[in-house]
């Protein structure tokens, strides 16, 4: 046996291998093709027969617009809007406009349960609220506000509908608050800014300053001004026990401070 006879490695044939391959590449194409296209079609027969001829020549007629696809998503989007149809929203390529969309339904519908259809969990979540902020307003029921899943979105609706928490209803609303509130009321009936900082809430607490302290500030302003300019400051009226807001207590043609620096009685007949 000589080398010759050695067995050679077989050589492997390229060319039936490469036809091969682009064969199957071009089959799973079409199939995936031929299964879209079905599907569309099958989207396209679950809507009602209006429905089919007004998405026709709406998409017909994008096709001459600057940008056919956006034109093609705001176009559908209006169609299920107006008809109401989720189904309508299928049709649309991408998931995002398909959320879009869904939300756009729920809320021309005001029906939550469209909004379980978006894909992404945040926006089915703002979609469920949004919609029953909207029930609250269309029907003037706060009670909407209690379905909402977020806790924020949930206690401003209730604020909008009911007013703010205050310490007579906290009880109902938000027990956790009704100690705070308790400090916020007394400090500022007391002008007490000492009492804000026992409050927890970190809002509560900088608004309660805020506000103790602007009103005594305002007081001590007010103390000191003559704000009916008959010559008396206004600490001083509540010193003579006459009106701060009345230039002539006693009604006798004198102004009260007229009176007082000539040693008259400014709240009747006399002297001082
Ligand atoms: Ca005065
Ligand atoms: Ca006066
Ligand atoms: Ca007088």
């Amino acid at each position: 046996m000589d080398f010759q006879d050695q067995p050679t490695a077989k050589s492997i044939p390229w060319k039936p291998v490469a036809i091969a391959a682009v064969g199957v590449v071009v089959v799973v194409v079409l199939i995936f093709v031929i299964v879209r296209w079905i599907k569309k079609d099958a989207q396209m027969e679950a809507l009602s027969e209006i429905l089919q001829e007004d998405v026709v020549s709406s998409l017909d007629s994008c096709d001459s617009a600057e940008n056919p696809e956006s034109c093609k998503q705001a176009k559908v989007t209006d169609l299920a809007t107006k008809h109401q149809s989720v189904q309508t929203c299928e049709l649309l390529e991408t998931a995002e406009a398909r959320d879009n969309c869904y939300w756009s339904v729920a809320q021309a519908s005001s029906d939550v349960s469209y909004c379980d259809t978006i894909s992404v969990e945040e926006d089915a979540s703002k979609c469920f609220d949004g919609v029953n902020l909207q029930l609250a307003f269309d029907s003037n029921d706060g009670g909407y506000c209690s379905n909402m899943k977020d806790a924020g979105r949930k206690a401003n609706c209730e604020e909008l509908f009911a007013g703010p928490i205050t310490i007579e209803n906290c009880n109902e609303r938000a027990p956790e608050l009704c100690g705070d509130l308790a400090y916020y009321t007394q400090a500022r009936r007391n002008l007490d800014v000492s009492l804000c900082q026992e409050i927890v809430d970190e809002d509560l607490r900088e608004a309660c300053q805020e506000i103790v302290s602007d009103r005594l500030l305002a007081q001590e302003a007010q103390a000191g001004a003559d704000l009916d300019d008959d010559g008396l400051t206004t600490q001083e009226e509540s010193q003579y026990g006459t009106d701060p807001l009345n230039p002539d207590t006693d009604e006798d043609g004198y102004l009260d401070g007229a009176e007082v620096s000539a040693g008259y009685n400014p709240l009747g007949a006399g002297r001082l």
